[in-house]
């Protein structure tokens, strides 16, 4: 009796060991290694609103639903001018620490082609009305789906709330429909506070890593730094005319709070350049730094700034990357963070330095 017990407890741990096997993380497969179908259903959509600070938003959020839902997520492609899969940028496994999830790539080779085949493929649309839903119509939305291989064969419209987690279990199960494939990102702009510091499983792939951390190494290896973000180019210049009649714009609750009730400043969306010598100059004596790493989309002020900080004999140093990734990453480590407080670029790296409990200032807000 007692051999038969251990026989059978011996089975249940290699079948768990099997079953669990790592093709694609914590996605289970069958015994010859393939991706084994969800059941409980699939979430898929295209981050096709901005570019990648904004993006990150929708993607925290819409983690977050596919978890509420209990749908695997299916992890869409970074937009730039093409899609760019998940893994080049992140770590596919610190995601599933958090939820079960297959990259949109490996979704479309493996599981698609028995379980989501051609001719059976759903788009679902957010409306009020009955509007055609044109799951492809414009850039990214076409070049997104092109790219993965998807043509959409039916449409249906909802208007379910997100945060409706009941109503969208009833409405929209998973023996009914599989896939969910939406044609926005089911999150807000700005992501919400409750789901900031899913940032935390977002850890860089070892590429980026690597990258950066060369240049660290070459440039000013162990050394104290200040990482500074100057945004702005002329998208930027534009978009911060409109600052002034509101009490949030894009990412500004990241430093005023989900329930500002003062207006947004110009100084904090485009602070004037003595707002920014004035406040590195006040983090490098109190840090004590003689470096400072510039990342910018357009004008660095690296002249300016090393001739405010030639007293503390501070270096500057900027490169302009190939990936803005870099950028990102270098800010994240710096001993200290000065960020513009509206815009999500910035907001990614003040997560990410939350999570690991870095500080963080912004230009014109004390
Ligand atoms: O990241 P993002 O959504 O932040 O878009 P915002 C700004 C993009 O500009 C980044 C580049 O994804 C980068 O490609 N960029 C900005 C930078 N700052 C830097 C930098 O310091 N270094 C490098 N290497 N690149 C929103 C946009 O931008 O601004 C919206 O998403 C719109 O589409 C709005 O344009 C006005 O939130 O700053």
């Amino acid at each position: 009796m007692m051999r038969y017990i251990f026989l059978l407890v011996g089975l249940k741990f290699l079948w768990c060991h099997c079953d669990e096997a790592t093709h694609a993380g914590k996605i289970k497969e069958d015994k010859d290694g393939n991706l084994q179908w969800d059941h409980r259903g699939y979430l898929f959509f295209c981050l096709c609103m901005g570019r990648f600070g904004n993006q990150v938003d929708h993607f925290l959020g819409s983690l977050a639903f596919a978890k509420d839902i209990d749908r695997t997520l299916v992890i869409p492609s970074w937009r730039t001018y093409k899609n760019i899969r998940f893994t080049e940028w992140f770590k596919l496994e610190a995601i599933q620490e958090y939820h079960r999830a297959v990259l949109a790539e490996d979704f479309m080779e493996y599981l698609a082609p028995q379980h989501w085949s051609p001719g059976n493929r759903t788009g679902f649309c957010f409306s009020y009305t009955q509007d055609p839903c044109e799951m492809k119509r414009g850039n990214p939305f076409g070049p997104y789906w092109d790219e993965l291989g998807v043509d959409f064969d039916n449409t249906i419209n909802y208007n379910v709330a997100y945060s409706d987690v009941t109503r969208w279990k009833k409405e929209f199960p998973p023996e009914k429909y599989p896939v969910l494939a939406l044609k926005g990102a089911p999150a807000a702009f700005p992501v919400k506070e409750e789901n900031r510091d899913l940032q935390r499983y977002l850890q860089w792939s070892d590429t980026i890593k690597g990258e950066a951390e060369k240049y660290i190494n070459q440039n000013f290896p162990n050394q104290t730094f200040v990482g500074i973000h100057l945004r702005n180019g002329q998208d930027w210049e534009n978009a911060c005319q409109h600052v002034e009649s509101s009490t949030s714009f894009m990412a500004s609750p990241q430093c005023l709070g989900f329930n500002n009730k003062e207006p947004v400043t110009a100084k904090l969306c485009l602070p004037p350049k003595e707002e920014i010598l004035r406040l590195t100059q006040k983090i490098v004596l109190q840090t004590g730094a003689k470096v400072i790493y510039v990342a910018t989309d357009k004008y660095s002020m690296v002249k300016e700034l090393e001739e405010t900080l030639k007293p503390q004999k501070v270096k500057v140093y900027h490169q302009d990357p190939w990936l803005p990734q870099i950028d990102l990453y270098i800010l994240g480590q710096a001993d200290h963070f000065i960020g513009n407080c509206v815009s999500s670029f910035t907001s990614f790296v003040t997560r990410e330095r939350h999570v690991h409990g870095k500080p963080t200032s912004f230009w014109g807000f004390s």
